[in-house]
Parts: C-alpha cells; structure tokens; sequence
C-alpha cells in the first residue's frame, strides 16, 4: 500500500448525488495546491494568507476557464481532523466537477487517498487512538439508535481510557518486579507490593471480563440478532425472508430444494438491527449439493439466537414430528418459535406442543408478519442503550480482552501459589501487551491496513 505520509492527499468525501460535493485535501502541500487551482473572489487574499479556520468564498479554475463556485475551508497543523495541513473544497455535487477538481489537484501533485487513509493519519498523528479511529467506521455505518450511541461513546474514547489508566497501573507494577529481579541475590527483597499487585490483579480482572461478557450483546447489537429460519422444504423460509425482509431477496418456487445456499439480510424493526438468515430446507436428499446446503442450515442454527422454525400449516404435525428430534436439542439455549405458515389455506388451525411459542402467519399474503415482528422484538433481549454503556462491538478488541483476561487469570493464580517474580513479570507483560493492541501502540503494520482498508475513501 502507498501511503507515504509525505504525500498530499486528495478524495471525493461525500457520496454521490446530492447538492454538495466535499473535496478533502490533507497534506504538507495541501494549502498550495489548493491555492494553486483557486481564486479568491473579493479579498483577493491567496489562500497561504489567509487566517486558519476561515471560510473563503471563490472559484476554481483552469487556466481562463471557471470549473466551479466553491466554499474552501483552511486548517492548519495540527488543528485539523488528520493533523496535518489541510483544505476542503465544497463544490456543487456534479460528478464531472468533483472529477474535474480532483485531476486540477493531482495535476499539482496531490495522489488519491487510500480508504481510511485521513483517519490513518489522525491516528498517526496521535489525533486519536486505535480504537476511536475504529470507531469513526461504526459510526459511518451505524444503522440504528443503538448502534450510533455505541460508536459515539467509543470514539469519545469509550473504554480506552479506563484500560489505559490500568495499564499505566500494571506498568508500574511489572517495572518494581524487573527491579527486584536486578537484585536476584537478595532473596527477600520485594519492591512491589504484593497485596496491593493483588488488589489491582483483582479489579483489572472484574474490569476486563466484564467488557468481554459485554461483546455478545456487542455484536449483536452491531452485526444484528441472529435469526434463523429454518424448516422442511417448501415450508415459505424464503417467502418469509421476503416479507420480512420487504424485498425479493431469495429465490421462492413452489420446486422442493430452491434454497440451497444461505441467504443472509439485516433489517432495522422497531430499532433493533435483525441478521435473518434463509437456509436450505431440511429433507431426507441424495444430492450432494443440497445435503452441504443442510449441513450448513444446523450450524446456522447453532450461531443464531432466535431460531424461526417454519411449519407448513396443512401438513403441520407431520412436519413437526418428523424434525423434533433432531430441531429440538439444537434450540436448548435459544428462543424457539414455531411459526404455522400458510395459514390461508389451513382451515384445521394445527395444535402446537404446549411450552412452545408459536403463531400463525401467511408469509405469502403477509399476514401477521407485524405480530411476528413484535414477537422477534421482545425474544430479543437487548437492553437500552445509553451514550454511558461501555460495551465491546469490536471483534479485535474482543480477541485482545480475552487474551489480557488469560494473562491477568495466570497472575491472579501465580500470587496465589507464590510462584517467582520472573513468572509473574512475564504474565503481567503479555496482559499489558494485550491491552495496548486496543488503543494501537503496539499494533502491527498488517493489522493497520486490515483495519484501514475497510474504511470508506475520503474518511
Ligand atoms: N398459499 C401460500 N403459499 C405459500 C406461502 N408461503 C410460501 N408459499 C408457497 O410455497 C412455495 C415454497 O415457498 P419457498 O419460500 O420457496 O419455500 P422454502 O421453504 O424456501 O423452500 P426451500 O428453499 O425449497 O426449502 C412457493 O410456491 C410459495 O409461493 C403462504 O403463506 N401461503
Ligand atoms: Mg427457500
């Protein structure tokens, strides 16, 4: 990847089609080349003369021809978004203009930006830390209430700071240990405190395990509740998806074995962000493809939280003896629903077994998929989200709490049978280690570009 931090960067910021386009310019150069392709209309100040922070009105040219009427912002290092010099130019949303202004500034010397190369830079420049820059995508792309609140709380710096505040506590600790270990031939000598390393080993453990039990409703909240939708062929899986779904997502037919493949969709209801997931029907089938198609739709079962077992009304009790064994087990921990589809063309409504939630829609005529709609939302289980709610929806800051919480688990236990202060350095180390990858001090070049290369252009 050519990200030089040298270089003066450029990219169309805003998504296409509305009134305004937004060009960011960031870089060294950013202020010349900008002023190179624009003239001030009143003050006739270049842009190099004016005040940071102003707005100046003007057009931007190319040699005697006007391309637009902009609005230019200035900022100036290291008060800008990336920290870096930095313009924006805010043209009419044309897309032959946005292109146009973007060929001016490359023309200077500026290069297109990569994805996520401003928030990179922020990030380089010590603007931000890892994990509010993470943020600053889930904020992008956050889709509901509860998703935005969780963005918003992390890129205010969400748990980062408390974890920094423990790591800081932790440093200490391990360098009063490597200072006993210095004086090895003094067998009794202990700077660091053992009962207060045991208080903190205490309360970074609670902190920490707290905020990894917090990533499953995380990651629901963000990724969406699992649903599955499974049930015999020709059950209406994917008519059901269809109408849930509101579009022709899935191939319906009334030819037994359509679905295949999994067929996965989000969907906000009522605030919460839904993932369903349509999956082939489950038959006895000599076709190779399809039996991997049923293998796929029990480890989807498996993954979700809510599983919608789909019954052909007319046929319902059938249906239902002949998969209980195998449904049944699989659903112990989840929300079960049974759902009696077809229900216009039932006219014996079919006896559900007691202790199960159940409802009888028509997934073709779309009737009760409201009720059905409210029945998902309560099975939910989400709580409230406040801007306040410290909650993990990152899955490498999952990954790196579960790896300090086995670190920090090996120092409690250590203390506990007294094993040598090299030991427990090295544990307290590995947890502190852990703890920096979140914040991005001690993150690998791979692991920045995995994460930047997911952001969108111009952010
Ligand atoms: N009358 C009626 N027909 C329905 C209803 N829901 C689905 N169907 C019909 O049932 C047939 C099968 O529907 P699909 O949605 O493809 O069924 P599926 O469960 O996805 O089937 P597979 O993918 O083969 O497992 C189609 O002809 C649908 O039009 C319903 O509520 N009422
Ligand atoms: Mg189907």
């Amino acid at each position: 990847m050519n990200n030089n931090r040298e270089d003066t960067i450029c990219a169309i910021a805003t998504a296409q089609g509305g009134a305004i386009g937004l060009i960011r310019v960031s870089g060294p150069h950013a202020i010349a080349y900008t002023s190179a392709i624009f003239n001030p209309f009143k003050s006739g100040k270049r842009l190099e003369d004016c005040a940071p922070y102003s707005l100046t009105y003007g057009h931007i040219f190319e040699r005697d021809e006007t391309i637009d009427e902009v609005m230019v912002s200035l900022f100036k290092a290291p008060h800008s978004y990336t920290g870096d010099d930095s313009t924006e130019i805010a043209c009419h949303g044309s897309s032959y203009i946005l292109q146009k202004v973007i060929q001016l500034l490359i023309k200077q010397g500026c290069r297109m930006a990569q994805p996520g190369e401003y928030t990179q830079r922020a990030f380089l420049n010590g603007k931000m830390d890892l994990s509010q820059a993470e943020a600053v995508a889930d904020l992008i792309s956050s889709t509901s209430a509860a998703t935005h609140r969780l963005a918003m709380n992390q890129m205010r710096g969400g748990f980062s700071k408390q974890l920094a505040a423990l790591r800081d506590e932790l440093l200490k600790f391990s360098s009063l240990i490597e200072l006993e270990l210095d004086f090895s031939d003094h067998d009794d000598l202990e700077f660091a405190d053992r009962r207060e390393l045991k208080k903190l080993a205490d309360h970074i453990e609670q902190v920490i395990s707290k905020l990894v039990d917090s990533f499953e409703v995380g990651n629901a909240i963000k990724q969406g509740v699992p649903v599955a939708i499974i049930g015999e062929t020709n059950a209406g899986k994917s008519t059901l998806l269809n109408a849930l779904l509101g579009e022709d997502r899935a191939i319906v037919s009334e030819i037994s074995g359509t679905t295949r493949d999994v067929i996965e969709d989000t969907i906000n209801i009522q605030g919460i962000i839904f993932r369903f997931i349509d999956t082939a029907g489950i038959r006895q089938t000599t076709d190779e493809i399809e039996s991997m198609g049923i293998e796929r739709t029990f480890q989807k079962i498996e993954q979700a939280s809510i599983v919608l077992w789909l019954l052909d009304a007319t046929i319902a009790n059938r249906q239902y003896s002949d998969l209980a064994e195998q449904i049944l087990p699989l659903c112990k921990d989840k929300q079960l629903i049974l759902v009696y589809n077809k229900e216009d063309l039932s006219y014996n409504p079919p006896t559900p077994p007691t202790n199960c939630q159940h409802i009888s829609i028509s997934a073709k005529k779309g009737t009760h998929i409201d009720k059905l709609q409210d029945m998902l939302v309560s099975c939910a289980h989400l709580p409230e989200i406040t801007q306040a709610d410290v909650i993990v929806t990152n899955a490498r800051h999952h990954e790196a709490l579960t790896h300090a919480l086995d670190a920090i688990h090996r120092v409690q236990q250590g203390m506990d049978m007294g094993i040598s202060g090299d030991f427990l350095a090295q544990d307290i180390r590995e947890c502190i280690h852990h703890l920096s990858d979140i914040v991005g001090e001690v993150t690998t070049d791979d692991t920045l570009q995995f994460i930047f290369e997911h952001f969108c252009v111009g952010k």
